[in-house]
């Protein structure tokens, strides 16, 4: 009845599948290899144009954009709500959710790539046809660019400082909302923890945790959040130990430039 597209390691896909556990509801799914492109291949874009997991299928209606998906699911199967009742505390929620759209989920895009993942990219295309050949099969001339300068440059691209920096931004925002509640929104978990929480626990990874060296609370939100079930089933279950390994090792390796990165601001 629900068929997710998805991937191990993907944020919003990690999202997608701890609603889903919240909500303890049953699915099946594809777990599509993103490092060998089969989100380009033919059956996959017929299934989303844009070549990007996470895709939900349900009761015949396709469901594209991650946080569309989750709001989706929050309707569909109301049982254990994960939008507050209070209108304004609704909409701050859902102000979180727009954040990832709004820049967010490009930034870490660009952190995971220039610091880790375009590592495995040049490893799969060790000869520059090769590389040319992965590029081209990207669809969108922009997104082309972007993964183009992310593999090519990696710590000296450009994009990384303005990355370092949103998350700057999205670090002392977080440190407000958690100064005095256990949850970024009201007194009870919902969807804006459970959407921000991949982003968080990815720069963890990536051994980026000092960003946040002065706000222990981000720590103690993180650890409420992994003692959930929705987390250990919807992402803890479904870390892949070969991408965990390869994010640690050259986030070690790119600390002191990340760590000057954010430090100039
Ligand atoms: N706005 C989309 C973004 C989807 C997206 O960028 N997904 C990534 C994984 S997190 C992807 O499929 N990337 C494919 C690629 O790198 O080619 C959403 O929230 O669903």
């Amino acid at each position: 009845m629900l068929y997710l597209y998805h991937n191990d390691m993907s944020v919003c896909a990690q999202k997608v599948r701890m609603v889903l556990a919240y909500k303890d509801l049953d699915w099946d799914g594809s777990n599509l290899n993103l490092r060998a492109g089969e989100q380009f291949s033919p059956d996959f874009l017929k299934i989303n144009p844009k070549g990007v997991v996470p895709v939900l299928v349900h009761d015949g209606e396709t469901i594209l954009e991650s946080n569309a998906i989750v709001q989706y699911l929050d309707e569909v199967f109301p049982d254990a709500p994960l939008l507050p009742q209070d209108p304004a505390e609704r909409a701050r929620a859902r102000g979180w959710l727009i954040r990832l759209d709004a820049g967010l989920h490009e930034q870490v895009a660009v952190i995971s790539f220039c610091v880790a993942f375009r590592h495995q990219v040049l490893q799969r295309h060790p000869t520059e046809e090769s590389l040319h050949g992965f590029f081209s099969r990207i669809p969108d001339p922009g997104r082309r660019a972007v993964m183009e300068d992310m593999v090519t440059n990696g710590l000296e691209s450009p994009r990384l400082r303005l990355a370092a920096l949103a998350y700057g931004t999205l670090i002392k925002d977080m440190a407000a909302a958690l100064a005095n509640s256990e949850w970024l929104v009201g007194g009870k978990v919902s969807l804006a923890d459970f959407a921000i929480l991949p982003y968080s626990e990815r720069l963890e990874q990536l051994q980026l945790s000092g960003w946040w060296s002065k706000y222990p609370q981000l720590d103690q939100w993180l650890s409420r959040l992994r003692d959930t079930q929705a987390y250990k089933i919807g992402m803890g279950e479904w870390n892949n130990p070969t991408y965990s390994q390869l994010m640690r090792d050259s986030g070690l390796e790119a600390w002191p430039k990340m760590k000057a990165l954010l430090a100039a601001q």
